[in-house]
């Protein structure tokens, strides 16, 4: 069975955690301690020398980073092939998300980890480098249901958590942003939707 190294309260975590349930994938969660740095413990280093969550296990295969085992998981496990498409400008849209998700989007993420677990950082800044990514995405989405290819794909799947997360944590107010809140609430009918663990809970 898939082994999913996972904290509850991490964005990319969260992706995998949403791709396998909206998939119905069966699969073993192993919880991470990222307060506590259990990522930096010489085990977790073996296993991702870039101490970093998630990880995925499926038999013989380790993969980390949360995008690249979201192309997995809908390779190996979406029969019909509809989370990400085989063909060159279907998945090459999709990238162009993929990579916003672990790029740009992390400012979000940093944002609102800064505001939750009070990390020390520039606060400023990084909010004025998310609220550049989600103007972007807020015209992207105009007269658009989902990021690409007129349904939801591995695209949605990454980007949301970031997104909706800093929301929740009270980073953002994204009425401002009425395109992505309305994708934000139609991402969250897909079938086989979880939610997270509220991360305003544990401010
Ligand atoms: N885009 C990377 C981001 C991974 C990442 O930053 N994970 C965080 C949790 S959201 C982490 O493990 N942080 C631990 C640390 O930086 O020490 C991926 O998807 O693997």
């Amino acid at each position: 069975m898939i082994r999913l190294h996972d904290f509850e309260l991490s964005g990319s975590c969260y992706e995998i955690r949403l791709l396998l349930n909206m998939l119905s994938v069966p699969y073993e969660k192993v919880n991470v301690d990222l307060v506590n740095q259990q990522q930096e413990s010489p085990t977790y280093l073996d296993l991702n020398p870039f101490g970093e969550q998630p990880i995925l296990e499926d038999g013989s295969l380790r993969l980390r980073n949360a995008e690249a085992i979201l192309t997995y998981v809908a390779r190996k496990y979406d029969k019909f092939g509809t989370w990400y498409p085989s063909d060159a400008d279907g998945a090459a849209r999709i990238h162009q998300w993929l990579a916003t998700a672990s790029g740009d989007l992390m400012h979000l993420a940093r944002a609102t980890s800064v505001k939750v677990f009070h990390l020390p950082a520039n606060l400023g800044h990084l909010l004025a480098l998310s609220h550049r990514v989600l103007r972007f995405l807020d015209g992207h989405l105009e007269n658009r249901k989902w990021l690409e290819l007129g349904r939801p794909t591995i695209a949605d799947v990454a980007c949301f958590p970031h997104i909706a997360l800093c929301e929740e944590a009270g980073v953002f107010d994204l009425k401002e942003y009425r395109n992505v809140s309305e994708w934000v609430e139609r991402f969250k009918t897909v079938p086989g939707f979880v939610r997270m663990y509220a991360v305003s809970s544990v401010s």
